[in-house]
């Protein structure tokens, strides 16, 4: 038996027949390779997904650093999403709340009472101490089972004080995990904060990047490269972002897309309202990156630009030889297992290969079916959308409509200008043999790891504890732990020396844990 059958036998019927459709291993029949996504955890599994609110208020809208950011709700939420996520953003002109937790805090009587109340003299409470021009509401889950009507508070907040003031009803019960919080986000800020503002714009390369939340300062270092080229960029969406350069944003030229699932809409939106075409791009890993550059000049197709990038590709080389050179004969033929959110396992995938390392195992907490199949990422050729009203909605790709947004002429006429990455998925990067995993649980991490035996697992706080107790090196991917950046070409050796150090650290091989020698009770009872 292949190592998915042995781990999926393991179930009772009724779970074999829904996890079934979420693991797939990759064999040479490149024609059938879909995966079930987007959809329920079992109750009751231990999943590593997190929630709406999570995905909208942690994930989109936390890392803008001059809107005030308040949590309406029970203070757990607004507490546990304080600080955990290294967003780093600098103070510049304006205002940086990003260091600050701001809730409601509410109690019983509220639930019972209702919270609007409260919700307002926190936002008085807010305007007198801090004086913030935008205030951005997230509600939890108890919020909307009560029935705040937050959208009513924030429009009195905005006439009563005359700044921009955004309800979002990101309730955490609602839909399967993080990412109905990224939706609900970006119709907020699409709708209320892009293209309010009229600052002069005047360079000739304006790029926005969107799905960049600058985790130990990646984007920092993506911004470095682009501007050595001669790039302006207009916003980061949205690390180290500001409302105030969202509004300036849709002057653009083009849209990078880094992270697509948190933010794929607004790209979308941003496309049919102001005709700003879309690039999928990754800055993770060296080829990778110097892929990206070479779209980006292709897209302006100006010669000069493109020599430019030439130019720039070949210095940070050099200046990274040595050391690419030295990680790699440490890392070569090292294997790993990537389970991150909704892109990362696709990006980390292009640096591994980098110093050649193979991965043999990679999954999505919440990753939608475009983001492992890729089918339908045809990037800035929505040419006719049908309905320019903005608010985006999910659709479910449809691998029969694979050309949805264009006719089957249109689409022969354009594939050749479209860049490969964009319409890859994860799964047309993985070799054959490998596994993906969607919302992978912590029984079969347990099982995979016993199978695939992978010298890293590249994962997040909530599984790292399972691999380090199964002896397994284990680097979070979600925070770098306390390093980064790890974008660009200096950032492919940040990551390659953290890894390397790992590896040849092997501390966790030597630890017995005391439940291996005697019972825990009895020890506790010895020490006694
Ligand atoms: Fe995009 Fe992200 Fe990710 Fe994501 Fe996240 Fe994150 Fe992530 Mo954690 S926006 S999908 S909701 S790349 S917070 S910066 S690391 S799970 S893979
Ligand atoms: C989130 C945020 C998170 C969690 C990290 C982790 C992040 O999903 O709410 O589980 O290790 O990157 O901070 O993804």
């Amino acid at each position: 038996m292949r190592e998915r059958e042995l781990v999926l036998d393991q179930y009772n019927a009724k779970v074999y027949k829904n996890r079934k459709e979420h693991i797939l291993q990759i064999d040479d029949d490149t024609e059938n390779r879909t995966i079930t996504a987007n959809t329920r955890s079992i109750p009751g599994i231990i999943t590593n997904r997190g929630c709406c609110y999570a995905g909208c208020k942690g994930v989109v809208l936390g890392p803008l650093k001059d809107a005030l950011t308040l949590t309406h709700g029970p203070i757990g939420c607004g507490f546990y999403s304080w600080g955990t996520r290294r967003n780093k953003a600098k103070t510049e002109n304006g205002e940086n709340f990003i260091q600050y937790c701001f809730s409601t805090d509410m109690q019983e009587p509220d639930i019972v009472f209702g919270g609007e109340t409260k919700l307002r003299k926190a936002i008085d409470e807010a305007m007198e101490l801090f004086h913030p021009k935008t205030i951005l509401i997230c509600s939890t889950c108890p919020v909307g089972l009560i029935g705040d009507d937050i959208h009513a508070v924030a429009a009195e907040a905005e006439k009563k004080y005359g700044i921009t003031c955004v309800a979002f009803s990101c309730e955490g019960y609602k839909g399967v995990s993080q990412s109905g919080g990224h939706h609900i986000a970006n119709n907020g800020v699409m709708r209320h904060i892009i293209g309010t503002g009229d600052a002069p714009v005047s360079k000739k390369y304006k790029v926005n990047i969107l799905g960049e939340y600058n985790i130990g300062g990646d984007g920092w270092e993506t911004e470095r490269i682009l501007k050595r080229i001669g790039y302006e960029v207009l916003a980061v969406l949205t690390g180290d972002g500001s409302v105030e350069s969202l509004r300036n944003s849709h002057q653009a030229d083009l849209n990078l897309v880094m992270c697509h699932r948190s933010i794929n809409y607004i790209a979308e939106m941003m496309h049919t309202k102001y005709g700003i075409h879309w690039l999928k791009v990754n800055f993770i890993g060296i080829e990778a990156t110097i892929q990206t550059l070479r779209d980006m000049a292709d897209y302006f197709g100006d010669s000069e630009l493109k020599q430019r990038t030439e130019e720039v590709i070949a210095d940070e080389l050099a200046a990274i030889a040595e050391a690419h050179t030295y990680f790699r004969s440490k890392l070569e033929g090292k294997t790993a297992a990537l389970y991150v959110g909704g892109s990362r396992s696709h990006h980390y995938q292009a640096l591994l290969a980098d110093f050649g390392i193979t991965t043999v195992l990679a999954g999505y907490e919440f990753a939608h079916r475009d983001d492992y199949e890729g089918r339908d990422m045809l990037p800035f050729i929505k040419e006719d959308a049908d309905s320019k009203n903005i608010e985006s909605i999910t659709v479910e790709p449809d691998p029969e409509k694979f050309h949805a947004f264009l006719s089957k002429e249109k689409y022969e006429e354009l594939k050749d200008k479209i860049p490969l990455n964009s319409y890859k998925g994860l799964i047309q990067d993985m070799k054959s043999g490998s596994i993906v995993v969607d919302d992978l649980n912590h029984f079969e991490t347990e099982e995979f790891l016993r199978l695939l035996k992978p010298d890293i697992f590249l994962s997040g706080i909530k599984d790292k504890y399972v691999l380090q107790k199964a002896n397994v090196l284990s680097r979070q991917l979600h925070s770098y732990d306390y390093s980064g950046p790890y974008s660009g070409f200096n950032g492919a050796i940040n990551f390659a020396r953290d890894i390397t150090m790992g590896i040849y650290t092997p501390v966790w091989k030597f630890v017995v844990p005391p439940w291996k020698n005697h019972s825990t009770l009895q020890a506790t009872l010895a020490e006694v």
